[in-house]
């Protein structure tokens, strides 16, 4: 698949590039450092993005401007999605394909459906990322086209929580030094990605807290936020990225869960839908658990989102988690 997205790399001239629904730091930090590498090539690429852009990733995007729509008769020759694992997860907006052209992939995540015309995937990588890379180099291209190194930093900075899950291998890191050597300034991507809470994000992680419950003798940390707590912390969506987190770091717990509640249009109203997010302490497998309920995501992070009550969300989870434990 690599040689096919390569040769449309060589034949094509105008692309773009799209970030997955909901876009993370890899998503468009590999967006970004794709658009450096085909503009080092002479080609003509256009950051897509029809969504605003979370505050903590602003500072990747200071010198690029995404376009959300397109003038009658604007045809590209590809259009990449980048971090993608799921068709529902398409980024909202996105032309037919009169207007993209084919679809090229590019990922890492081993759970996926086959979204795409054409797939660049290494479920090895840590990121996207590394991906876009290893692309970099299948060019032929010996140096780090301008502008991609704090993008691909930031990219797998996230993915792998600041060099700490187990994805984090020697190349990685290597890699990470390659990224700093090129201009990728550490902190200022960490500042910006992990730091730099507002108050009403930090009163609204007390409230998720409060809600920890434990189940299955302590294997497994429960945690909620509801419409009512967003609102009470003045707080938004935004501001529960990562949260889930604090489920998984409690001792003893293999899988840590975040039920959310998440506001949707149906039939032009609002209508709440229950997100599950579920992170791995090590020994689970949350992909699998994720999978049966019509979800999906890597072996230490996954999720899912049905349209039930949270409450029954929660006894819905319970019951997968039970079977999956035997
Ligand atoms: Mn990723």
């Amino acid at each position: 698949m690599i040689d096919r997205a390569l040769h449309m790399v060589q034949e094509g001239q105008r692309f773009l590039v799209a970030c997955h629904r909901r876009p993370d730091a890899d998503s468009l930090g590999s967006a970004l450092g794709l658009i450096a590498m085909l503009r080092a090539m002479g080609k003509e690429a256009t950051l897509f993005m029809a969504e605003s852009i979370p505050e903590s990733l602003q500072f990747l995007v200071e010198n690029e401007e995404g376009v959300g729509s397109f003038d009658a008769g604007v045809r590209f020759d590809a259009t990449w999605i980048m971090d993608i694992a799921a068709e529902k997860l398409l980024p909202p907006g996105l032309p037919g394909p009169e207007v993209t052209g084919p679809i090229i992939v590019v990922d890492h995540h081993y759970a996926h459906d086959d979204v795409g015309d054409v797939v660049v995937r290494d479920t090895n990588a840590a990121a996207t990322g590394e991906v876009v890379v290893h692309l970099m180099e299948a060019v032929g291209m010996s140096e780090l086209p301008l502008g991609a190194a704090t993008p691909l930093y930031a990219a797998i900075v996230a993915d792998t929580g600041g060099f700490r899950y187990a994805s984090t291998r020697p190349e990685t890191l290597r890699l990470g030094a390659k990224l700093i050597e090129a201009g990728a300034d550490p902190w200022r991507v960490a500042y910006q990605l992990f730091e730099r809470w507002k108050p009403a994000r930090l009163k609204l992680l007390a409230a998720i807290v409060s809600t920890l419950q434990m189940a299955f003798d302590g294997r497994v940390a429960i945690m909620r936020v509801t419409r009512k707590m967003l609102a009470d912390c003045g707080a938004n969506d935004e501001m529960v990225e990562g949260m889930v987190n604090y489920a998984r770091s409690v001792e003893g717990a293999e899988i840590g869960v975040l039920l959310w509640e998440w506001q949707v249009i149906k039939d032009g109203n609002n209508h709440i839908e229950t997100k599950i997010s579920l992170r791995s302490s090590g020994k689970a497998d949350v992909s699998l658990i994720a999978q049966v309920l019509n979800g999906g995501g890597h072996r230490a992070a996954a999720a899912t989102q049905l349209d039930i009550t949270i409450d029954e969300a929660d006894e819905r989870l319970r019951a997968v988690i039970a079977e999956y434990f035997g």
